[in-house]
């Protein structure tokens, strides 16, 4: 019998895989996966602090707001602390864009390159009912000189000048899914090794889908073109699906195909996910899995961002849904 059949091979680890991946570059210095494995332990941890929740007193809200006036979480504040603290131990890192914190956050590693924008734990009103949630980051390199003060221009930079970008997903498994502008990978988190595993190489997100997904309860506050958009959906009997978690809904739509909308509605004229930590780091990853993301009529990543905590109206996904859905406008 082969040796296979007995024992399957477990395949190339995390750390391997971003090893290899930087012996293509020649410049590299190994800041950038040193991390890429920071963010990828903090995941660690919070995935534990996640699994257990229900059976410490980590559920629930823990009476603040943050800075967009949304009750915090404590796992929200937790895993932001959990991040947070990797980042400024790492070393690599000088600046760090949270949505848990009104300024920008100065490691004090001031002859470190890069900036990192993070969601530490989205899906905010998933958490305390044992649905998938996750983190999402993006990484820019600074623009300013080593060892000076840190500018507007570091951090607020448009997507396009991402160097990576990826979100942990905790859900029936635990997931890391990044790209370096070269493709996009998917990670499976083996818990009784404690380690990533590569079990997603060289993801494609389909040109064609048959899922929407949107908070059709707001339907009646939506603008004209979505309104139509989506009796178009209807009309072909598409799958709507809706978790409520923008990294599990956006993770099916990369394996499945489809379209995740967030528009602008009457309440929110902005729509409510935030540009520099939710939209342009999956926008980033949609285009490379060869997707695209939208503000409805702007490419996400082109649009020059004037604030930390800026909105923005998304639409994501697979490459025909999404240009259907902007014919509208
Ligand atoms: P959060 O950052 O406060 O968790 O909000 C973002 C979440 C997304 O994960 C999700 O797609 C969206 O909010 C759901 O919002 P709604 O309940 O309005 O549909
Ligand atoms: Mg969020």
């Amino acid at each position: 019998m082969e040796d296979s059949r007995i024992a399957a091979p477990i395949g190339v680890n995390l750390d391997r895989f971003i090893n290899a991946k930087e012996q293509h570059f020649s410049y590299a210095t190994g800041e950038l996966s040193q991390l890429l494995r920071d963010i990828a332990l903090a995941g660690k941890v919070v995935n534990r602090e996640i699994n257990k929740a229900g059976l410490i007193n980590i559920a629930g809200a823990i009476g603040t707001q943050n800075i967009q006036g949304e009750d915090q979480q404590k796992l929200d504040v937790l895993s932001n602390i959990r991040f947070i603290r990797a980042l400024t131990k790492g070393g690599e890192v000088c600046a760090i864009i949270s949505e848990e914190d009104e300024k920008v956050i100065e490691t004090g590693s001031d002859s470190a390159k890069y900036i990192v924008a993070i969601d530490p734990l989205d899906g905010s009103s998933n958490i305390d009912v044992n649905v998938s949630i996750g983190t999402i980051f993006s990484i820019y390199r600074r623009l300013s000189v080593v060892n000076s003060p840190i500018t507007n221009e570091d951090v607020l930079q448009k997507g396009t000048e991402q160097i990576a970008a990826g979100y942990i997903l905790y859900g029936s498994s635990t997931m890391l899914v990044y790209t370096t502008g070269n493709g996009v990978n998917g990670f499976t988190y083996e818990p009784s090794l404690g380690e990533y595993f590569l079990s997603h190489h060289n993801m494609k997100l389909p040109n064609e889908g048959k899922i929407y997904s949107i908070n059709e309860g707001s339907y009646n506050s939506f603008e004209q073109p979505v309104k139509e958009y989506i009796n178009y959906c209807r009309e072909h009997k598409y799958s709507g699906r809706y978790i409520g978690s923008l990294v599990a809904d956006f993770h099916r739509n990369l394996l499945k195909g489809g379209i995740y909308i967030y528009p602008k509605t009457t309440t929110s004229p902005n729509g409510k996910l935030r540009l520099m930590y939710e939209c342009n780091c999956l926008a980033f990853i949609a285009e490379q899995a060869g997707g695209i993301a939208t503000d409805g009529v702007h490419r996400i990543m082109e649009i020059q961002p004037k604030e930390l905590h800026q909105r923005t109206p998304f639409f994501v996904g697979s490459k025909s849904m999404v240009e259907k859905a902007k014919s509208y406008y």
